[in-house]
């Protein structure tokens, strides 16, 4: 073989090798992509506590607003002296450390595209019989964010003991408040706010759960809230995967839902049975919001997707109902632990276990 063929192999070879590695890149890169936002949302900058709070901080905002008041968080923007700060009425507000001066915020309230659904307010309805038959939703299921965090209390994972988390959901440079809200054991909400948008761009109740061991009831559990023997204890728990699943580059929210009720007291199983899932795909297409009469509003808005292509991307991608968010405890002594309400052995699901 002459040198100038040998020389002409190596460079082919090199070429081959150089694409091999780009195509390794991309699909390393592809891969990244496919999960990021998952990533994203475990590892937000965590905000101070009530308790926690600096008192520097404290005095600032006291001075601030001429006398008392408790904001329940506050996070501070990337060092900017300027912090967002949660307030237990229910809004979102800002304080400039620097300036001693509170800006106004915005107000929290529930948001639409989630409390309007049809299908999840079926889901979480508080009894079995309870019809929708008003434009009014039973108050616990439904009241805005007029919540309590009960000191030291252990309730699903303790995520709620820090209730303004910041950072970037989808790495598009824009950063989103995540926050925890709660109220005791009843029902725990994950609420996706953008300082940009002005406005809650997703929100999921994760947790509702009202129930109570009565013997003597025709049900092992009943409602704790109204303690008739008519009532069936029931549990409700959601699971979000973010990413991008539909092949399109718009970052996408995958939501499984899982009602519970409980066993009747005759039944040889201790505890519960799925009565109802759900599997939602929700999606921020901004060049589909731009195109609308609302405009940009920057929200994940659900889409209408089938549920069987949406266990099929679950699957596809390995997403188990531990691998959904949340999923750990960050309960003192119990961080990292599954969150055991949600992946309970009594609700007699073997999903919950995997
Ligand atoms: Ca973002």
């Amino acid at each position: 073989m002459k040198i100038l063929e040998l020389i002409v192999i190596k460079d082919i070879f090199m070429k081959l090798l150089r694409i091999g590695k780009f195509a390794l890149f991309c699909l390393a890169l592809l891969c990244a992509l496919r999960t990021y936002a998952q990533e994203n949302i475990t590892s937000l900058k965590k905000g101070f506590n009530r308790t926690d709070i600096p008192s520097t901080l404290k005095k600032a905002m006291w001075n601030a607003s001429n006398g008392p008041f408790i904001a329940d968080s506050a996070i501070e923007i990337d060092s900017s002296n300027v912090y967002f700060w949660l307030f237990r009425a229910g809004s979102i507000n800002k304080f400039n450390l620097s300036s001693g001066a509170n800006i106004p915020g915005w107000p929290l309230t529930r948001w639409l595209p989630e409390i309007t659904d049809p299908v999840i307010k079926d889901l979480y309805r508080p009894g079995p019989t309870w019809v929708d038959n008003s434009s009014d939703w039973d108050p616990l299921v439904n009241e805005n964010y007029l919540q309590e965090n009960e000191e030291g209390a252990q309730y699903m994972g303790c995520l709620t003991s820090i209730p303004l988390r910041y950072g970037d959901v989808e790495n598009d440079q824009q950063k989103e408040l995540v926050l925890f809200l709660g109220a005791f054991e009843y029902k725990q909400d994950l609420v996706i706010f953008s300082p940009d948008r002005q406005r809650i761009i997703f929100s999921m109740r994760y947790a509702l759960q009202d129930f109570i061991s009565f013997p003597g009831s025709k049900h092992q559990y009943i409602q704790r809230t109204r303690q008739r023997d008519n009532n069936i204890g029931v549990r409700v728990y959601a699971k979000a995967f973010f990413g991008q699943f539909d092949g399109d580059e718009f970052p996408d929210i995958v939501v499984w839902r899982k009602r519970y009720e409980s066993r009747e007291a005759s039944d040889s199983v201790s505890g519960f049975g799925l009565y109802k899932q759900t599997w939602q795909h929700f999606e921020r297409d901004l060049t589909a919001q731009a195109a609308s009469e609302t405009g940009i509003t920057g929200e994940y808005l659900p889409q209408d997707t089938s549920e069987s292509m949406i266990q099929g991307w679950l699957s596809a991608n390995e997403l188990t109902w531990q691998k959904g968010y949340p999923s750990t405890s960050e309960c003192q002594d119990h961080e990292g632990e599954l969150i055991p309400e949600m992946h309970d052995p009594l609700l007699n699901d073997p999903d919950v276990l995997k």
